[in-house]
């Protein structure tokens, strides 16, 4: 943990600064992966899934008799806990539909706007040591309730060819309508490209690894959309002396957990609350299972002191946290300053692991300064708006002369014919 006192403002940038790494070698992987994936299909699949994850296989879907089997293994009280999860996920996403906007802009000229569902949408969800099945919750509950049509998941198998039983039972439960034992680059380079087994999509989320995250670039550059530009999970926690150093030195690590190259901040206005969370954090750590991964997180980790609440703002909307937690008394003025996060806590019993799970809100945020022009997953993200309008002769009447002299003046006659055949035409 590195203490920093009343940083000068030509600093920020240097304290804030996200470690940055080279993707010149895993973007010449990443297109190899994928010219071969788009001449030779499943065939390609099975190669890198054998040379990648060390597991020979040659059917990649998942059939319904090991989704069945990985029910029967999830204990009961998880399932309850999924439930209440996707359930409160459920009304926050479902309350996000919005209603078709009509104008009658000029008098017989209708305009409107509707959302229509993407039709179909790739799910990326990571293997390894976190199986994180609660992204699967986040990603396929809004898809499923802005109707998309083809909801497909992909994640690796593990050498016994094995996906993890949360993962299966939350897939299905959440109406996702194929699950393929397929990860990393090719798992990326199927939906994009589509295989004989693997449908293509028109739209991949979820999270992953550097080589998951270089691959859903490239994608792009194959007219598939991804949900963000993603980097490792940060936390940035304001807190005085209100707050309960325990509870946010549990907060810093719930991050710090996540990965190595995880971030996570403290700025306070108290040196007080600053060395009671370190004390909190070195005696929090040694118990966790994963002390390893949030140790080293927690040693590039920043605990700052500012003089007052207007320099922590500044600084804060600065760094554009991907998840922000205020433990104040002034909460107000921190929520109402807030301009670059992706997603806000509030208070003592307001931990990030709500939002995490179980609350409502989407945990796919903004990372690495993104916050400032990107949202986090919602609703329309799995939608996308079409205008529509409709003129009547009264609206062309009324509209056509405008259109004929700026057609005109941009040099463009056929645009301006359009409208005068139609304005002659109504004349005779
Ligand atoms: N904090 C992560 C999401 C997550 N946490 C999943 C636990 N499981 C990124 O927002
Ligand atoms: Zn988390």
């Amino acid at each position: 943990m590195q203490k920093i006192f009343n940083p000068a403002k030509e600093d920020w940038n240097r304290i804030l600064e996200r470690p940055t790494k080279t993707v010149d070698e895993i973007e010449a992987t990443v297109t190899e992966v994928f010219s071969e994936i788009k001449l030779k299909g499943d065939l390609a699949i099975s190669k890198y899934t054998d040379l990648f994850d060390g597991v020979k296989l040659n059917d990649f879907k998942v059939s319904s008799k090991e989704i069945k089997e990985a029910g029967s293994l999830v204990s009961n009280e998880l399932k309850e806990a999924i439930a209440l999860a996707k359930s409160n996920i459920e009304k926050f996403h479902s309350a996000q539909k919005s209603e078709k906007i009509s104008v009658t802009t000029s008098p017989g000229v209708d305009c409107w706007q509707e959302k229509r569902p993407i039709q179909k949408v790739g799910l990326y969800i990571p293997g390894g040591t976190a199986p994180l099945f609660s992204s699967i919750l986040m990603l396929a509950t809004p898809a499923n309730i802005a109707s998309c049509k083809e909801i497909i998941l992909c994640t690796p198998p593990n050498k016994e060819g094995k996906v993890h039983p949360a993962i299966l039972y939350t897939a299905a439960l959440s109406g996702v309508t194929k699950i393929f034992k397929i990860g990393g680059i090719q798992a990326i380079g199927a939906m994009t490209f589509g295989t004989e087994t693997v449908p293509k999509v028109y739209k991949i989320f979820g999270p992953g690894n550097q080589f998951v995250t270089v691959a859903k670039q490239l994608a792009t550059k194959h007219n598939v959309a991804i949900d963000m530009p993603a980097g490792p999970s940060e936390l940035l926690v304001v807190a005085d002396d209100s707050a309960d150093a325990s509870f946010v030195a549990s907060d810093l690590l719930s991050q710090a957990e996540h990965g190595a190259d995880s971030q996570v901040i403290l700025v306070s206005t108290s040196k007080t609350l600053i060395s009671a969370v370190e004390a909190e954090i070195e005696s929090q750590i040694v118990v966790l299972p994963r002390k390893e991964v949030a140790q080293k997180a927690i040693d590039n980790s920043k605990l700052i002191f500012v003089e007052n609440d207007e320099l922590a703002i500044e600084m804060i909307n600065e760094y554009g946290p991907e998840h922000f937690i205020i433990c104040t008394k002034n909460e107000n003025f921190y929520i109402d300053g807030i301009e670059n996060a992706g997603s806000v806590f509030i208070g003592n019993y307001t931990p990030e692991s709500a939002g995490d799970y179980a609350s409502g809100t989407n945990h796919t945020l903004p990372t690495n300064g993104y916050a400032k022009q990107y949202s986090g997953v919602n609703l329309d993200s799995f939608m996308k708006s079409m205008t529509f309008q409709k003129i009547s002769e009264e609206g062309i009447r009324k509209i056509g002369p405008a259109i004929e002299l700026m057609a005109e003046a941009e040099g463009l006659q056929a645009h301006k014919n359009a409208v005068t055949l139609r304005l002659k035409n109504i004349k005779n």
